[in-house]
């Protein structure tokens, strides 16, 4: 069996999701057991309340595996952190919180998003925090529609104009945060995205090993995981990396 992750998908249009219907119909149906999406499915999301039809296409798309048997599991983004279990409930999904660890295989494996380890971003950290508040956000769904598409639009701008003003390496996750993540979990691969840089990075932590493994953005193209119990296959733009679970001592 395999279980397959994906993240950073920032659907805004029919063309997002015909991508990602594409890209499933593509993989190897009968051997998946599970679809992880580790945040940012979509490029906004004000609400599950939202009458937009872009949720319920990828809803109807998602119950469709979820009917052959996958088990539809889902992180939230930065972009998306209010899907909420009402949204999931049209295809079944579950929700995974942000650290989670999950047994792959008979391995830990740590689950994030990868924003929250961005720590040297400190003006997104301060944002990250107010967003995520429960307070701020029952006050945020208690606005019309039409006040909170204006919102997530203004938010939207701001954080293209903070990115694109930021250096690369403080968009980045943490070294440091990551390594003590796995530590703190007692995992041995940590899996995330939200930075757009596929990769497979080795560790060497306190003498064992481990691995952390990025996934790709969808900007141009799809971008997927598949994990089994050889290993990892990572697709990515100029990027089809395979490597095996790290050795136990
Ligand atoms: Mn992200």
């Amino acid at each position: 069996m395999a279980t397959l992750f994906i993240s950073d998908l920032h659907i805004d249009a029919d063309s997002g999701v015909d991508t990602l219907a594409q890209m499933l119909a593509a993989q190897p149906s009968d051997l998946i057991s599970e679809l992880y999406i580790l945040g940012d499915l979509f490029e906004t999301w004000i609400g599950d309340d939202d009458d937009h039809p872009i949720g319920e296409r990828v809803a109807q798309l998602l119950s469709e595996y979820q009917a052959i048997g996958w088990r539809v599991h889902f992180l939230p983004g930065n972009r998306d952190f209010l899907v909420g279990h009402s949204f999931l409930s049209r295809f079944d999904g579950r929700m995974v919180s942000d650290p989670s660890v999950v047994d792959l295989y008979g391995h830990r494996v740590l689950l994030l998003h990868g924003d929250r380890e961005c720590l040297a971003d400190h003006a997104y950290q301060a944002v990250r925090q107010k967003l995520r508040d429960p307070d701020w956000q029952s006050g945020f769904l208690a606005q019309s529609l039409q006040a909170r598409r204006e919102f997530a639009q203004q938010a939207r701008a701001q954080s293209q104009a903070h990115t694109s003003a930021q250096s690369a390496s403080i968009m980045d996750a943490d070294a440091d945060e990551i390594a003590r993540l796995l530590e703190l979990h007692r995992a041995e691969v940590v899996i995330h995205g939200h930075t757009h840089r596929p990769a497979v990075h080795a560790l060497g932590l306190g003498g064992r090993s481990a691995l952390r493994v990025v996934l790709g953005d969808w900007h141009s193209g799809p971008s997927w995981l598949l994990v089994d119990a050889d290993g990892f296959r990572l697709h990515a733009e100029n990027a089809e990396i395979s490597v095996a679970w790290p050795r136990s001592h």
